[in-house]
């Protein structure tokens, strides 16, 4: 069963925040813009593409601990729980949740409508007796869950280290902003990526086929597309860095020559060596892991990794 939930009738034009969030990402100094703007449907598309790459570990690690951990976390999580996805459902990992807990319902929830519908159709057609209530939201705010679900515990389900793209601080707003959203006593499943060996994590983040540059570069062709700009391409090359004191994976846009151009009519340049920031992504040692946790109002019950210690899977409770 298939229930669209709007929380806000906008199409899928372009979205005044991402106008606003580029304009003033190329006025400031570091330039920065945030990571959540590679997802239209070309980067989703890449992204996937990324997640099979033999460099990029997190999803395939991410997956196996998933399909490990089923009865563990069927034992741990109460019957009847609704899921609460935040972000758009992966095909490969929500299965696993789903057969693990048979939840009485799913929520998968995102900003991006387009992406939100497509899975919510797939997990429907794939669960018939299911009900899925995708629910278009920002969900970096507390939220109010379809009514429907209001009985049942709740499951939350944040995999695949996307918490790894904000800072600390805005990483613990996050993790409290769930924690209202799905109240007291709600479950919180989710994926953080380990710190390792400083090769791994760039190969990780610069693949040998080039995969992730692409996935980097489609942000100023969407800019160009989406807002009229004129930006070179062939100016720009895809950086990886990991930036040891912050521990985390940062990648860049890097103007291999003095570049000019204009975004929505605003006139910008940019000198060889100079980088737009385009992406953090956080790694946690295991106790940084929990701190964070705990300091977002979750207190983690159980913790699994892969037998490499790449990646933790953790469930914590609210
Ligand atoms: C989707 C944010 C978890 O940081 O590993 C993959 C995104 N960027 N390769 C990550 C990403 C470049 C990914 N997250």
């Amino acid at each position: 069963m298939l229930k669209p939930e709007m929380e806000d009738g906008q199409a899928s034009l372009t979205d005044p925040q991402f106008r606003a969030d580029v304009l003033s990402g190329l006025e400031r100094r570091p330039r920065a813009i945030p990571a959540r703007w590679f997802y239209d449907r070309r980067g989703s598309e890449l992204f996937e593409d990324i997640t099979r790459l033999p460099e990029y570990y997190p999803t395939r690690t991410e997956t196996g601990i998933l399909r490990d951990i089923a009865a563990d976390l069927a034992a741990r999580v109460p019957e009847g729980s609704a899921l609460v996805e935040f972000g758009s459902g992966s095909s490969t990992k929500t299965p696993l949740v789903i057969d693990a807990v048979r939840p009485s319902a799913y929520v998968p929830i995102d900003i991006s409508g387009d992406f939100l519908r497509d899975s919510a159709r797939d997990l429907s057609a794939r669960y018939p007796e299911l009900f899925v209530l995708p629910f278009e939201a920002d969900f970096t705010r507390t939220l109010t869950l379809p009514r429907t679900t209001e009985a049942s515990p709740k499951l939350g389900f944040f995999p695949g280290s996307t918490i790894g793209n904000l800072i600390p601080l805005a990483a613990v707003d996050l993790l409290r902003a769930m924690r209202g959203s799905l109240g007291e006593g709600a479950h919180l499943l989710i994926g953080m990526d380990r710190i390792k060996d400083q090769a791994v994590l760039e190969r990780a983040y610069d693949d040998e086929a080039g995969v992730t540059a692409a996935f980097n570069c489609n942000l100023l062709a969407r800019i160009n597309r989406e807002l009229d700009g004129n930006i070179p391409l062939d100016a720009f090359r895809h950086r990886a860095i990991w930036n040891d004191d912050r521990a985390r994976v940062e990648m860049h846009l890097e103007a291999t020559k003095d570049a000019a151009f204009t975004v929505e009519g605003r006139p910008f340049t940019i000198a060889a060596g100079e980088t737009i920031h385009t992406e953090n992504s956080h790694k946690y040692g295991p106790r940084d892991a929990r701190i964070l946790l705990r300091a977002g109002g979750w207190t983690p019950v159980a913790e699994w990794t892969d037998p490499d210690g790449l990646f933790a899977v953790i469930l914590a409770e609210a």
